[in-house]
């Protein structure tokens, strides 16, 4: 399978490595550039699947297929607050738990903190917290046992199967040694990892079902199932680029690693699917070179900017991306080449 390498006994890199620059060592941050983690990609383990989680997620399709059949009739009032609360969500993992909290690619005042924290949670991921770890840790392993989702197990264990087993020993063992002192100080992230549950059904189902029938009077019972389509998508846009982006497209920066460039992910992921140079600069906070090119993440940033909600946007001058692509990617593939 292109792209995806079988590795033994490694140590992954620090910024330390010779060989690989302080501005691109592939760790979500700085901190986790500063510990080694050395994983055993033939460590002896036994997969468990968790029965729960697979009934959730039949329950859950089953819920969603069904969901499918109010599309046909919708009102434009209801389909613009489909579109609407699928983005919503999306930003709160794109914008929230994956550049700002995972990466700290950008820094947020309150109220941005505040509303990202409401959407991550219409999103129901799990709590930023949670998400975050696991997101470092899949940087810090990437396609090693020691990665949650490695996709060295499929495209299904990458895209939602790791969701219904237990974590590999290694996922655990490289998630103690990932800094989390940054989440841990954000009173606002910890809130609601603390009180995640209420959070997340209240986001994500309450609200959606109630707002629709107060403010235009659409049914209890669509709002009810366009929110189980709108939530069941989203997970599926966000998997997506655990699997697709980690399988079909190409290596622009780093021909080295699995992470490709997929553009249709990208469109479903508002704009997540540039994963070959999200994996080369993770501190990048639009997760591309092309600016606002199918990125409507780094349009809500930028607009964010403009208010100074956001602030410290951190990028990969041109220069350090053409030398990295010149050393270990396709350069013919890159910005700075076709401009
Ligand atoms: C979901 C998450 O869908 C999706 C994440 C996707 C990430 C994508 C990233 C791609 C880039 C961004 C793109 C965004 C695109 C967005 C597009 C939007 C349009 N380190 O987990 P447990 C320890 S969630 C260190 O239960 P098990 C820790 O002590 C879907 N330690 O392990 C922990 O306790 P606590 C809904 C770790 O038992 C304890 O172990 N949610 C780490 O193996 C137990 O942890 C679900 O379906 C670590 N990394 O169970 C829930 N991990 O947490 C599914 C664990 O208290 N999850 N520890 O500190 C589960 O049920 C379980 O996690 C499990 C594993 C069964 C999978
Ligand atoms: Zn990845
Ligand atoms: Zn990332």
């Amino acid at each position: 399978m292109e792209g995806v390498k079988k590795r033994n006994q490694e140590v992954i890199p620090t910024k330390d490595d010779t060989n690989i620059l302080e501005t691109d060592s592939g760790n979500a941050t700085e901190s986790d550039a500063e510990e080694e983690v050395t994983v055993d990609n033939e460590e002896p383990y036994t997969r468990d699947i968790v029965w729960p989680n697979v009934y959730k997620f039949i329950i859950l399709h089953s819920l969603f297929f069904y969901g499918l059949t109010f599309l046909p009739s919708l009102s434009v009032t209801s389909w613009i607050w489909l579109v609407g609360s699928y983005w919503l969500a999306g930003l709160g993992i794109t914008a929230g738990a994956h550049r700002l909290w995972a990466h700290k690619a950008y820094k947020a005042k309150l109220p941005l903190r505040l509303f990202l924290t409401f959407a991550n949670s219409v999103a129901g991921e799990n709590s930023i917290y949670v998400w975050s770890r696991d997101h470092r840790v899949h940087h810090k392993c990437s396609e090693t046992v020691g990665d949650p989702h490695n996709a060295n197990n499929g495209f299904f264990f990458a895209h939602m199967g790791w969701l219904m087993v237990r974590k590999h020993p290694a996922v655990m063992r490289a998630g103690q040694k990932i800094d989390l002192s940054d989440l841990e100080a954000d009173p606002v992230v910890m809130f609601q990892h603390r009180h995640y549950m209420k959070c997340f059904l209240l986001a994500a189902f309450v609200l959606p079902t109630v707002i629709p029938n107060l403010f235009w009077g659409e049914s209890l019972t669509t709002a009810y199932f366009l929110a189980v389509v709108r939530y069941v998508s989203v997970l599926h846009f966000t998997w997506l680029v655990n699997s697709a982006a980690h399988f079909y497209g190409q290596k622009p920066y780093d021909t080295n690693m699995g992470p490709v460039e997929n553009m249709l992910v990208s469109v479903l992921a508002l704009g997540e699917g540039f994963h070959n140079y999200h994996h080369t600069f993770p501190y990048d906070y639009s997760t591309s070179e092309w600016g606002l090119k199918i990125n409507l993440t780094t349009g809500f940033i930028n607009l964010m900017s403009m208010f100074g909600q956001a602030y410290n946007l951190k990028t990969a001058s041109p220069q350090t991306v053409a030398a990295r692509a010149k050393r270990t990617g396709i350069p013919e593939l890159t910005r700075g080449f076709k401009a």
